[in-house]
């Protein structure tokens, strides 16, 4: 196989990219908050090392008073604490052909849990924005070099976004310090947007009078129908449902084998536009759908889980869920190419076999 076929052609790159960035095991699914150690990690450069006594935010740029705050003053500020579903931009990605060179991500670049911190808004007011502010970019420890281009891991918002009340400067993960990978000792959670607005190991908070133009702004998470379009840039997450994979795996293919009768199948749906008001499960490959009982959610920017009852009698099939929100978003049947593979929130298909001599 090459890149033209999904998955076709992985080379030893996405392979080491793969093996550093893991994804959330699909069995995860099962809690309505995900278990310690199995959300997703993804990070672009190298996880920093962050004495917490010397570290300082800084608040600067267009505002009225520039502020250093030490962890032990990020921490004295309001404390808030929210469940928030967050995604790689790039999810899906291994699933289009070709298949753009990044993390190859399948179904998996998901993850829900409790982020306490204190109101991003609160900091801006007390630094005091000034007349002119249009973006705050913020701005990690990690360095690397991408592109050519030797950078900090740097994001923007626009001021209104920024200003929102659920956006949050976390210091905790779970009830725990956020853990090294995850963005200790400060990150930045951006609840409804793709993964890459929330930065992590912040240093540095700017606010800036012109839209901010770094590469992973102006290059990166951009939706380009070719490498040379300018392209527009993602900002929340597009709806998506995933399934609990029922039965047991085969082991390497992780086909599914399940016993014939009644099965629950269930799953969880998100979307960062707006609530998920319906979910459909198909169990022949999106010929037919029924539709799926919505149940809990953690909060208001968390997913929501649903059950589905399913008759199983012996046979091969193709499981399939979609989510569509209370805008009308949907998912895609089929993958919609874009050229640094991004947000394809096309339907899951889970291959199960149905027999009662192997499950
Ligand atoms: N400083 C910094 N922040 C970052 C990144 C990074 O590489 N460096 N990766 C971003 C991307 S692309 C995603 S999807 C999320 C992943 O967050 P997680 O590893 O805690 O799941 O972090 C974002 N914040
Ligand atoms: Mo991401």
């Amino acid at each position: 196989m090459d890149g033209e076929s999904p998955g076709g052609g992985i080379t030893l790159e996405e392979l080491q990219l793969a093996a550093r960035n893991h994804g959330m095991p699909l069995e995860a699914l099962r809690s309505p908050l995900t278990p310690p150690g199995l959300h997703y990690v993804l990070t672009h450069y190298d996880i920093p090392e962050v004495d917490p006594t010397t570290w300082r935010l800084r608040v600067e740029g267009h505002v009225r008073r520039p502020l250093e705050l030490s962890l032990r003053e990020v921490q004295a500020l309001p404390r808030v604490t929210l469940a928030v579903t967050m995604e790689c931009a790039g999810n899906g990605r291994a699933l289009l052909a070709p298949r753009p060179l990044s993390q190859p991500w399948i179904h998996e670049a998901v993850g829900t849990a409790e982020w306490s911190g204190t109101p991003l808004s609160k900091l801006l007011d007390r630094a005091g924005l000034g007349s002119n502010a249009v973006e705050v970019s913020f701005e990690g420890l990690d360095r690397g070099v991408e592109a050519g281009i030797s950078q900090h891991f740097e994001r923007s918002l626009p001021v209104r976004e920024a200003a929102r009340p659920e956006v949050l400067l976390a210091y905790e993960m779970n009830g725990g310090p956020l853990p090294p990978q995850h963005g200790f000792p400060l990150r930045l959670v951006v609840p409804g947007w793709y993964g890459m607005a929330s930065v992590k190991w912040l240093r540095r908070i700017t606010v800036l009078a012109e839209p901010f133009g770094g590469h992973q702004q102006a290059v990166a998470y951009r939706l380009r129908a070719t490498e040379e379009d300018e392209g527009t840039p993602l900002s929340r997450m597009s709806p998506r449902s995933l399934m609990v994979p029922p039965g047991i795996p085969e082991f390497p293919s992780r086909v599914r084998h399940l016993r014939s009768g009644r099965v629950r199948i269930d799953g969880r749906a998100w979307s960062g536009w707006a609530r998920v008001v319906r979910v459909d499960v198909s169990p022949d490959g999106g010929r037919s759908w029924g539709k799926a009982t919505l149940g809990h959610s953690p909060g208001e920017h968390a997913w929501i889980g649903w059950s589905f009852d399913w008759e199983a009698t012996p046979g091969t099939y193709e499981l399939c869920s979609r989510a569509t929100d209370e805008t009308g978003r949907t998912q895609p049947l089929d993958p919609e190419w874009n050229a640094g593979g991004y947000a394809n929130n096309e339907v899951q298909r889970l291959r199960v076999i149905v027999s009662d001599d192997r499950a």
